[in-house]
Parts: structure tokens; C-alpha cells; sequence
């Protein structure tokens, strides 16, 4: 089965979307890809859906969600293990814990989640640090250009250039809805690109690069997705940005 987002380049009409369309009546676990991610959920999922008739819903904490993992595993991290790297072009690099993150000044965003593929999720409650303080706790040296991203899954990676990446609503995000971002949202600890779509927001986050040079495209985009994913704007869905 291939994955929603293909490894076709979208054009005009969106090759993911038909594809998520075509799965909509697997059900949601279907959408985990890979036979050992599956085999997790269907485990984790059986207490729940034993113990209240709501099964899904309520083990998605949002159940509107489609969990994504291009390695078709779901990487573990305990809170206690965790630590974020943020490195490269910088003064200071930093090792920071989940306390240390959430030591910081913290940032709310009630925003949407929206998926290349056509799915979005209204209003979903973000919390965490901004990029854009991180950034100048790290301190950026001249000529800094952008930002990578790296997976503990070993495979994801993603980027933004400076501009996009100090922009007050993006953010390194260890909560959602009210919860500590779950493991299969991508936690401990996440990105969330709130103007962009889905793919731009690395999940299982443990490395931020500052690169004195463009940053390398992330992974779908390598597959053919825009580097500049901004939701409406990009992909071939909508008209380019005027401005
Ligand atoms: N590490 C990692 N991050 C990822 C992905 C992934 O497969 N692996 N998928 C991306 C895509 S395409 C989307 S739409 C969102 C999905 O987030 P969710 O699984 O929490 O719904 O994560 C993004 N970040
Ligand atoms: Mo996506």
C-alpha cells in the first residue's frame, strides 16, 4: 500500500489526495503503514476498545487525526531520555531536556492541522517554544540561513529557511491538547509549522540544524512536494502567492 503522500510528484491535482481518498474506508488505523506499526496500534488499541465501546476515538487523543510514520514504526522515547540538539551554525549549541523545555517561555496556538493529502483538523490546541526563541537562545551567527530538522526515527527530516523558521507560529511543540504530544504524534516532542502543511512538522524531533547555507529539503520533498509548503499555496492546490 502505498503511503498518502506518494512518491509522485503531485502536479496539478495532488496524487495523495486520490490515494487517502481510496483508503478512507480502511478505517483510521489502516492508515499506520507498515506491518509492525500496525501490529502496535491494534495492540495499544484492544484494552481500549475493550474497555468503552469508543475504541478509536478515544485512543486518538484527537480522533481526527491520520497518524503518518514513513518508517511504518512508532519510535519510543521517554520523557526522562529525551533531549533536543539543537546545533550547527549557532554561538552555543544545546542539549536541552523536556524540563528544560518546558522551563521556557511558552507559546499557545489554537490552530488548524492540515495534511497535503486533503485531511485537516480544526482547531487544535499547541503548546510549546517558539523556534524563533530557541534560535536566539542558541545564538545565530552571521550568515545563518535556515533550519533542519532531524527524526529519532532515523529518517525524517525536514527544513525552513530563516525567515520561515522565526515566524512567531512555528513552534517546538510538547503538548497538544492539553496532553503531552503522544507517541504517535510525533512525541515527546514534535515541530508544529502552523501556516504549512503537515509534512513541514517533524515528528519525534531530537535535532535542529542552523546551516550557514540553503538548507537541504526535507523528505517528501525530495519526493516531489514543495519546499515552501504553505497550506493553500503550494502543491498545485491553489494559485502561487502573490506577495
Ligand atoms: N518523523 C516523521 N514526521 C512526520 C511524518 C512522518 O512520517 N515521520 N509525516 C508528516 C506528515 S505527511 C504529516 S501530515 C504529519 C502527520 O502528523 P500526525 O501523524 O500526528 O497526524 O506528520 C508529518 N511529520
Ligand atoms: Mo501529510
Amino acid at each position: 500500500m502505498a503511503r498518502a503522500e506518494t512518491g509522485a510528484k503531485p502536479e496539478g491535482t495532488p496524487v495523495g489526495r486520490r490515494v487517502f481518498l481510496g483508503m478512507v474506508g480502511v478505517g483510521a488505523a489502516g492508515v499506520l503503514f507498515g506491518a509492525k506499526a500496525q501490529n502496535w496500534l491494534e495492540h495499544a488499541l484492544a484494552p481500549l476498545t475493550a474497555k468503552d465501546g469508543t475504541g478509536l476515538s478515544s485512543f486518538l487523543p484527537v480522533g481526527r487525526f491520520r497518524i503518518y510514520s514513513v518508517t511504518g514504526d512508532l519510535p519510543n522515547k521517554d520523557i526522562a531520555d529525551y533531549r533536543l540538539k539543537v546545533g550547527g551554525h549557532v554561538d552555543q549549541p544545546l542539549e536541552l531536556s523536556f524540563a528544560d523545555l518546558q522551563a521556557m517561555p511558552a507559546t499557545n496556538l489554537d490552530k488548524d492541522f492540515q495534511c497535503v493529502t486533503g485531511w485537516r483538523v480544526h482547531n487544535v490546541k499547541w503548546t510549546g517554544v517558539r523556534l524563533g526563541d530557541l534560535l536566539d537562545r542558541a545564538g545565530l551567527k552571521a550568515g545563518a540561513q535556515g533550519v533542519e530538522f532531524h527524526s529519532f526515527d532515523g529518517a525524517y527530516t525536514e527544513s525552513l529557511t530563516m525567515q520561515q523558521a522565526l515566524r512567531p507560529d512555528v513552534i517546538v511543540a510538547y503538548s497538544m491538547e492539553g496532553k503531552t504530544v503522544s507517541r504517535e504524534h510525533g512525541g515527546p516532542v514534535r515541530m508544529y509549522v502552523a501556516p504549512m502543511y503537515g509534512y513541514k512538522s517533524c515528528k519525534w524531533l531530537d535535532g535542529i540544524t542552523v546551516t550557514a547555507a540553503q538548507p537541504e529539503p526535507g523528505y517528501w520533498e525530495v519526493r516531489g512536494y514543495d519546499v515552501d509548503g504553505w497550506v493553500g499555496k503550494s502543491n498545485g492546490r491553489d494559485d502561487k502567492p502573490t506577495s
